[in-house]
């Protein structure tokens, strides 16, 4: 299978880690949704990463779709979301408000990339702000009742972990949300324990800096 993207995506990166933790072999199309939107447009007609191409041509859009059909691939016993009950709903709510938060990032950062700075609007940057340091501190309130040492939901890593990180890695490398080491603690933590592992850091790209 082909997955379109490129790293510096979180919505990239969560399948990446996903079909790497899950030792699913994959080729990167690692294409970018500035110079390459035309080529990226001959698989989806959004011009919208990820987009994974299956074995028989079939094309997937959106990651929680491709997550799906991941977790479907392997099976109940290795898919990455609980199956249901609380902990199935935790996690979808964490990873609601993970790639809400994530998806407000990438409107700042297009901001810096696709609009001039004459034309920039304040207060809708600082509403972009409030909306992701307001989720970012429900998970991290959530992480710290629930003790440092635990995985978000359950007994072991599933894709709230996963999602969770990826965002946070993003919103923090790219505009730098956690302005000191006390901020968002507890959920920093957990970003870090998941950034340890090879999947993580085989698909970590440099930091790069926005225009604003
Ligand atoms: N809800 C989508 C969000 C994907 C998304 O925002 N992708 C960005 C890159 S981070 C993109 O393709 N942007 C190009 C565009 O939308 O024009 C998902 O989960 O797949």
């Amino acid at each position: 299978m082909l997955l379109i993207g490129m790293f510096d995506s979180p919505f990239v990166r969560r399948v990446a880690v996903t079909l790497k933790l899950l030792e699913i072999p994959f080729e990167h199309g690692n294409w970018s949704v500035g110079k390459d939107f035309e080529r990226i447009r001959e698989f989806n007609p959004l011009g919208r990463v990820p987009t994974l191409v299956l074995p028989n041509g079939e094309k997937l859009f959106e990651s929680a779709a491709i997550l799906d059909y991941i977790d479907e691939l392997v099976g109940a016993e290795r898919a990455l979301l609980p199956a249901r009950g609380p902990d199935r709903r935790t996690a979808l709510n964490l990873m609601a408000m993970a790639t809400g938060a994530a998806e407000k990032g990438v409107l700042h950062v297009y901001e810096g990339v696709f609009r001039p700075e004459s034309k920039r609007h304040q207060p809708w940057l600082d509403r972009l702000h409030l909306q992701m340091g307001a989720s970012l501190s429900a998970i991290d309130r959530y992480m710290g009742e629930r003790g440092v040492a635990q995985w978000l939901v359950g007994k072991r890593m599933t894709q709230a972990d996963i999602t969770v990180a990826c965002a946070f890695t993003f919103l923090n490398d790219t505009l730098r949300v956690a302005q000191d080491e006390v901020m968002f603690r507890s959920l920093a933590l957990l970003a870090s324990r998941c950034e340890a592992m090879p999947a993580f850091q085989e698909t970590r790209v440099p930091f790069f800096k926005p225009n604003s």
